[in-house]
């Protein structure tokens, strides 16, 4: 049993965490930087740790220091949250070395899935449909070849790549040298590693993704998807539990090849999945080892908290509930809300004067930001999301539209008009976007 879990990372995730365990009668310990010292999870945390200067190498990425304040403050579990050490293999390794629980999957199952050849590899062996494409590195000689085999456009990635980096479209054969050779040798700038792959190129997608989470015994359940398609720079702004474009019969039968997928790797801990989703097909593109950003939305229509499933997985517990229990309810979309200028997303750091989070039935907001807070440089510009739940799609709409309107942030420039602008757009009324929808409607509006 787990008694005291030391939350490595910071902001609105570290509070969210925080939250979780003290719910579960767990005592907590915050570690922060020097820059972080009056943040909200460090008051409210049982105890903290300065564990080094802003920088994040020197900090919440320093595994020597987060696990020499696991020995100081006898914290027997890591929550990593997301990004950081979140996926760093050696950590949860380290970690298992010194007896405390890294409450995430196996360093197997996170090497194996941080490999993208190896996490498409095991997709499809798991019987996850995956994009047409090479099998494993394709290198210049043999790119033509490949190429035909799948049919132009073909877009070669980077093996050690992800979130979009170190991607190149070939649409012609024209193109395909300097498409495989830029992607090398970005990837070896980018990774240290210049192995690249390739697959059918997609032209119109939607992001979705699917929630799992295993118990590590061979069980595991699906919480339904999530629409990530309205990004930026593959930044997500604005996530929707469910997708406006799927179906129940679609979402039970993707959501079982997941869960049934997770059950034979015996798979430990909450995982997504993440598909492109064209013209009524999924295709496997990654699969993410940790808990996303964006998981509130899938607790809104879902009513199960992720991260007391976390725990308890990781504490041998075993899932909190049966797939047949899980009843799916409402519409949730969340908008993530980044200390940024609204038209140019220029970093906006500064001190928050007036801070007024909405309320309602229906309505979250995970934000460790409050009046007099000032938003560190150092880091990412997350600020908080705002998450809104409603019986249907139109009524998470009309409660978004009253929402926005009422959440004051003042002091620094935030994100918040252009969900504004969203709110009221006809084809985000209908559901109506792909992954590119976002950055054409953004091209379009500087005019
Ligand atoms: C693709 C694709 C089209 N075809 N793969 C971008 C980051 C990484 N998650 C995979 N990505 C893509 N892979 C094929 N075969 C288009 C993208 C992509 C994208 C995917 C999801 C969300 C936003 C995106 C933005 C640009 C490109």
């Amino acid at each position: 049993m787990i008694s005291k879990v030391l939350i490595a990372n910071r902001g609105e995730i570290a509070l969210r965490v925080l939250r979780a365990c003290k719910e579960l009668g767990i005592a907590t310990v915050a570690v922060h930087s020097t820059a972080d010292a009056d943040a909200m999870h460090v008051r409210l945390a049982d105890e903290s740790v300065c564990i080094g200067p802003p920088p994040s190498r020197e900090s919440y990425l320093n595994i020597h220091q987060i696990v020499a304040a696991c020995e100081i403050t006898g914290a027997d579990a890591v929550h990593p949250g997301y990004g950081f050490l979140s996926e760093n293999a050696k950590f949860a390794e380290i970690l298992d070395a010194h007896g405390i629980t890294f409450i995430g999957p196996t360093a197997e199952h996170i090497r194996l899935m941080g490999d993208k050849i190896t996490a498409k590899q095991t997709a499809q062996e798991l019987g996850i449909p995956v994009v047409p494409g090479s099998d494993g590195e394709v290198k210049p000689e043999n790119a033509l070849e490949v190429a035909r085999k799948i049919g132009f456009p073909v877009l070669i990635k980077a093996t050690a790549g992800g979130g979009g980096r170190g991607m190149k479209v070939a649409r012609t054969e024209a193109d395909l040298d300097e498409a495989i050779n830029t992607a090398r040798s970005e990837a070896a700038a980018a990774f240290g590693n210049d192995a690249v792959y390739m697959e059918k190129y997609l032209g119109h997608p939607r992001h979705i993704e699917v929630q799992i989470v295993g118990d590590g015994m061979g069980n595991a359940i699906h919480l339904g998807e999530r629409d990530c398609s309205l990004q930026r720079r593959h930044q997500k702004v604005w996530e929707e539990a469910n997708s406006p474009a799927l179906n129940v019969e679609q979402r039970m039968k993707i959501g079982q090849i997941c869960a049934d997928a997770m059950k034979k790797m015996k798979y430990r801990g909450a995982g997504t999945i993440e598909f492109l989703y064209e013209d009524g097909e999924f295709y496997f593109i990654e699969m993410n080892t940790r808990l996303q950003v964006e998981h509130p939305i899938t607790e809104a229509i879902t009513g199960i908290d992720l991260v007391h499933e976390q725990i308890r997985v990781a504490s041998g517990a075993g899932l909190s509930v049966t797939q047949e229990e899980i009843e799916f309810s409402g519409h949730a979309i969340e908008c993530r809300i980044n200390a940024e200028d609204p038209r140019t997303f220029v970093p906006s750091p500064g001190t928050i004067t007036h801070f007024h989070a909405p309320g309602g039935l229906g309505v979250r907001v995970d934000s460790g930001a409050y009046q007099g807070y000032r938003i560190p440089p150092y880091y990412d510009s997350l600020i908080g999301k705002l998450i809104v739940h409603g019986r249907t799609r139109v009524e998470c709409m009309m409660r978004l539209r009253r929402v926005l309107d009422e959440f004051v942030i003042d002091g620094i420039k935030t994100t918040l008009p252009l969900f504004q602008d969203l709110i009221s757009n006809q084809d985000i009324a209908n559901g109506d976007y792909d992954i590119h929808w976002l950055e054409n409607y953004l091209a379009k509006s500087k005019g």
